[in-house]
């Protein structure tokens, strides 16, 4: 079970994470960089490295950070989000001493609101009365969080310098390239740390004018060269007192932490400080990314992010299922989630496959994400489906390049290979979009045998 490291809070030098920290999980708006993945749940539960959700990865974080008293807050009230999280969590942070939680808040729950989230700092002002309880209970600072972020953190450390330095916030930050530093807050630190400029995503003169010398990073002057920009990871923490006073004083009406909030509090002459992360972060939050983290996980000999650590393990629901069924087939740089089955003279090359994933005789899969199956089906219950598609692939289909929502119907014979190399195009009616050249199936969709795209 996920047990927190007790010992750890008996160090008195150490904050005492279970006690004194809420982490906020900001779990997505409208949903539109995802979508259709979102289309039919919300962001955090979408399926991730074929067993686990894009929600395990941060509650994970919390949990061996021990962070035990956690919020997820989120547009759509999830019956399989809510679902998944007391399932997998709640039993390991509870607890008479931690009075720990994972929850899922969603925005029409707010009293006196029937509004979405106007943004991520909106999201937070809306539940400010919630975590106000919180603090009453010894909560001295919030964590504030992403839901569509690869890596693996320990937050105490970085709670336990934001303490040090007596900031207000603190902005955990990673040296960046110029392509990528367009799509990030970038900042400039004076020799403390302090954050003394912060631009968010800017390009071209604007951009270049945020450029910084990283050696004081401790890069060497190759990498400082390569990477001139310090990025903001959208993961701060934020003394719960300054929280409340930035969203509810100075800057009632901003939505956002990234171009109002965190500017708008170092303008005002808050302390605003960065924490430098060494290592794999990803944003996922778009179709690209979200496919390309997945398909590296089968990277040989050493994946940039890794689910087999002992130290930090990434938590999920237990589902009690069978190990997966190999038949005579070919599987070279994969994964395999729990319960599939392949049969006989199938080929499965560089892709990653979803628990309970059905894939028939002599399918060909390459480059390819498959979410697998939310239950097994009995003969009887696919009667009902337009030719009686079975969920999973039927025999002798292609597919390449694709991703493949949850329970979908693929017939035999067929071609799903992008053979006009299409960039974007929406199919939705047909079952499927196409997204940088990707095809994403759309969950429960039906693709009649023989098809061809
Ligand atoms: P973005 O990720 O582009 O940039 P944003 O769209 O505000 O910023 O999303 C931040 C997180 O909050 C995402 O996980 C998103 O899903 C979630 N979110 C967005 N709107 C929400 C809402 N209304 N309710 C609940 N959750 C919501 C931010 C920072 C940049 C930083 C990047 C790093 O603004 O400075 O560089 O993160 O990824
Ligand atoms: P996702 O979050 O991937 O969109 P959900 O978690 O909402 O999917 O759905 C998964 C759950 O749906 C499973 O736990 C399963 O119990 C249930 N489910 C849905 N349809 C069926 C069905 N026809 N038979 C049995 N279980 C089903």
């Amino acid at each position: 079970t996920a047990g927190p490291s007790q010992a750890q809070d008996f160090d008195l030098n150490l904050p005492d994470m279970s006690r004194t920290v809420l982490g906020i999980i900001l779990g997505g708006g409208a949903g539109t960089r995802l979508y259709p993945l979102t289309k039919k749940r919300a962001k955090p539960a979408v399926p991730l490295g074929a067993n686990y959700r894009l929600i395990d990865i941060p509650v994970s974080n919390c949990i061996n950070s021990n962070v035990l008293k956690i919020y997820c807050l989120t547009q759509f009230n999830s019956a399989s989000l809510n679902r998944h999280l007391s399932q997998a969590y709640n039993a390991n942070v509870g607890g008479y001493q931690t009075r720990g939680f994972v929850e899922v808040l969603a925005a029409t729950q707010v009293p006196g609101s029937t509004q979405w989230f106007q943004g991520t700092a909106d999201a937070v002002r809306q539940y400010l009365w919630l975590f106000d309880e919180a603090v009453r209970d010894g909560v001295e600072d919030f964590l504030i969080l992403s839901g569509d972020h690869l890596y693996r953190m320990n937050y105490q450390d970085f709670v336990h310098k934001h303490r040090q330095s007596k900031a207000d916030i603190t902005v955990a930050a990673l040296p960046q390239d110029e392509k990528n530093a367009e799509s990030f807050g970038v900042m400039k630190i004076d020799d403390t740390g302090r954050i003394t400029d912060f631009a968010e995503k800017v390009k071209g003169a604007a951009l270049k004018a945020m450029a910084v010398d990283t050696t004081v990073l401790g890069l060497d002057a190759d990498r400082a060269k390569q990477m001139p920009y310090i990025a903001s990871m959208g993961i701060y923490v934020c003394k719960a007192s300054a929280m409340r006073e930035l969203l509810r004083k100075h800057f009632p009406k901003a939505n956002d932490f990234g171009s109002e909030v965190i500017p708008g509090a170092k303008d005002m002459g808050m302390h605003v400080q960065a924490y430098l992360y060494d290592g794999y972060w990803e944003d996922i939050g778009t179709i690209e990314a979200f496919y390309e983290a997945n398909l590296s996980l089968t990277d040989n000999p050493a994946p940039k992010f890794s689910f087999y650590d002992r130290d930090a393990p990434i938590y999920t629901m237990s589902r009690f299922l069978p190990p997966s069924k190999v038949l005579d087939a070919e599987v070279e740089s994969s994964i395999l989630g729990d319960g599939c089955v392949i049969r006989a003279g199938c080929k499965i090359t560089h892709s990653v496959i979803g628990l309970r994933s059905l894939i028939n005789n002599g399918c060909t899969v390459e480059d390819t994400l498959m979410m697998g199956s939310d239950y097994y089906e009995s003969v009887e219950e696919c009667v009902l489906v337009p030719g009686c598609l079975p969920m999973g692939l039927g025999p002798n289909t292609t597919v390449r390049k694709c991703i493949i929502d949850k329970n979908a119907r693929i017939g035999q014979n067929c071609m799903l290979v992008n053979k006009e190399g299409v960039l974007e195009a929406n199919r939705e009616d047909q079952g499927y979009v196409i997204k940088d050249g990707i095809i994403v199936v759309i969950k429960d969709s039906v693709i009649p045998s023989g098809t061809v795209i």
